[in-house]
């Protein structure tokens, strides 16, 4: 299987699911600072992939899934006994399905591209901001007495929220106000299939190409 990437973006959520999932992922560098966005090899990536952003991730039967939680619950239903996600049709699901729809509207969109792009302007900014704050909120409520966002089981909704609080300092959201998150960052750090994760997603094209 092949994740198309790149090293600041939402791919990561993607490549800490497959880790801790015990999936090995080729991944394969895509520039989306430049436009337009190409690979490594100079391919353009929209000839690739028609949504022309990052994750997607190649199947090797030649098809392929797009869309940070959809590719969050494939990886982690390939291996269903890692507990990465709960079974289809539990009530657990149902709050992983929430959580990861929550994640991706309410978060990852307000960070993505709102907060990496200065031209938007301060306004839009500070809006943006707030909004974040706000929504931490909720999530600092979830994290309290629990070391992963379902409780007890780690899954693939703290892989999806990894990110955003990833980009916390560079896109200046302060966490100060949030003790659950900035502890559960800490765990999140401390897992081996997270850090081995984070260094395979952090790899220049050389690298990947090496
Ligand atoms: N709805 C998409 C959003 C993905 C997304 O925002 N990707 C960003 C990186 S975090 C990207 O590739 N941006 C480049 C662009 O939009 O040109 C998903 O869930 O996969």
């Amino acid at each position: 299987m092949q994740l198309y990437y790149h090293p600041y973006g939402c791919s990561l959520a993607p490549a800490i699911a497959a880790a801790e999932a015990g999936i090995d992922l080729d991944l394969v560098y895509v520039d989306i600072v430049g436009e337009p966005h190409r690979l490594a090899d100079g391919t353009l990536y929209a000839e690739i992939n028609a949504r022309n952003y990052v994750p997607l991730l190649g199947l090797d039967d030649g098809t392929e899934v797009s869309e940070v939680g959809i590719i969050l619950r494939y990886l982690a239903d390939l291996n269903p006994a890692t507990g990465l996600a709960p079974a289809p049709g539990t009530p657990e699901r149902r709050e992983l399905e929430q959580c990861l729809t929550f994640l991706g509207t309410e978060l990852h969109k307000t960070y993505s591209p709102w907060l990496f792009h200065p031209e938007v302007g301060e306004l839009a900014q500070d809006y943006a901001r707030k909004r974040v704050a706000a929504r931490y909120a909720i999530v600092e409520k979830q994290l309290g007495g629990r070391a992963w966002l379902l409780g007890e089981q780690f899954s693939v909704a703290d892989a999806y929220l990894f990110v955003m609080v990833n980009w916390a300092a560079a896109a200046k959201t302060p966490l100060a106000d949030f003790p659950n998150i900035r502890a559960w960052f800490e765990r999140m750090k401390a897992r081996p299939q997270v850090r081995a994760a984070i260094k395979l997603h952090s790899a220049s094209p050389a690298a990947v190409a090496a």
